[in-house]
């Protein structure tokens, strides 16, 4: 995790190295619906790039599990609409749902990418591979998941020509070092502290990362946590806000001044806040019991993965405070396999 600087500047090095045009087979970037499909922390990836696909290049986008694709695949893909470019996220490039998913495109004729970082058998069935150059033997998927984001938001920039976007992704490796120095002693402090709920509020971009942030802590630590879209969670879920809650919060610039209301009136509750965003008002600044402020000047998209490092150190840190090993998690293999 405290790598991830030094992962990022080797990945966006041999981004820039490719030929990102190969990759579409042929297809125009600007007239497909591109289909980002995953399982697990690859889902998550492709809920975000759908995202980043959709601001950056104006086009209609999804994310769906791998097993939706093979369990509904007329709701996944129905017939006589617009084409179709799936792209199919794996890490480990083995897990079956994802290579089912390979399978069944080729059949009906699809032409797909795949983005991987180990990836052989996957990598295999496609010549159209972008592949990250991260080397991760945890089980716990964390650079590879802000790489292969990083990766895909650099394709959608490079597919737009703008420029501004990926010199802002550029600029993050050395503000993440920058990050890290400040704020890994307070997470690490923090993540000592006893929660029988953890709760991740995020919405637009970062509704997948608070998902992802999720993730993590439920692997890492062995707790139970639960993602919402942050106003969402006013209807409902915040019955379980208590002191014996932690709510975090993943706030945006755009959205800050109805998402923020939110996190104070559960801190109102009782619970304890943890808050992510790029620059805090001073009463939440007063609130916080851990405040994560970017301070990166940037379009607000291409901050997208300052955000995910937070939930990895805070699963990590807390799963180590249990006596449990973070990069072992109970009940999960490096590769799922049905
Ligand atoms: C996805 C996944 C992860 C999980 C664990 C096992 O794998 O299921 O979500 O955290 O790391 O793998 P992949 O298809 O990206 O290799």
């Amino acid at each position: 995790i405290l790598n991830q600087p030094a992962v990022w500047e080797r990945s966006l090095a041999e981004l820039e190295q490719m030929d990102l045009s190969a990759l579409t087979a042929g297809h125009s970037p600007l007239q497909v619906e591109w289909v980002f499909i995953g399982c697990g922390t690859s889902y998550y990836l492709a809920q975000a790039a759908a995202a980043s696909f959709t601001v950056l290049l104006q086009q209609p986008t999804r994310a769906l599990p791998a097993s939706e694709i093979l369990l509904q695949p007329q709701l996944s893909f129905p017939r006589g609409a617009r084409r179709y470019f799936p792209v199919l996220i794996s890490r480990s490039g083995h897990t079956s749902e994802v290579l089912k998913v390979a399978e069944y495109l080729k059949q009906e004729g699809v032409e797909f990418l795949a983005v991987t970082c180990d990836g052989r058998e996957l990598a295999e069935m496609t010549p159209r591979v972008l592949r990250l150059p991260v080397d991760e033997s945890s089980t716990v998927m964390t650079s590879s998941f802000t790489s292969m984001l990083l990766g895909l938001q650099y394709m959608a920039a490079w597919f737009a020509k703008d420029g501004a976007f990926l010199a802002a992704l550029n600029a993050l490796p050395e503000a993440l070092e920058k990050l890290l120095k400040r704020y890994v002693p307070a997470v690490q402090a923090f993540a000592q502290r006893r929660f029988d709920d953890f709760v991740f509020l995020g919405q637009g971009p970062l509704f997948a990362i608070a998902c992802e942030t999720a993730l993590k802590v439920m692997e890492s630590s062995s707790s139970y946590a639960q993602y919402f879209h942050t106003l969402e969670f006013r209807h409902g879920p915040k019955s379980v806000a208590s002191p014996a809650t932690l709510i975090g919060g993943l706030l945006s610039e755009s959205g800050y001044a109805t998402e923020e209301p939110v996190l104070l009136e559960m801190k109102k509750l009782g619970a304890a806040i943890y808050a992510v965003t790029n620059s805090a008002s001073p009463q939440l600044r007063e609130t916080a019991d851990l405040l994560i402020e970017l301070d990166v000047p940037v379009p607000e998209l291409a901050r997208t993965v300052l955000f995910v490092v937070w939930g990895q150190l805070l699963g990590s840190y807390h799963g180590l405070s249990k006596g449990l090993d973070p990069d072992n998690p109970t009940n999960l293999t490096r590769v799922v396999t049905l």
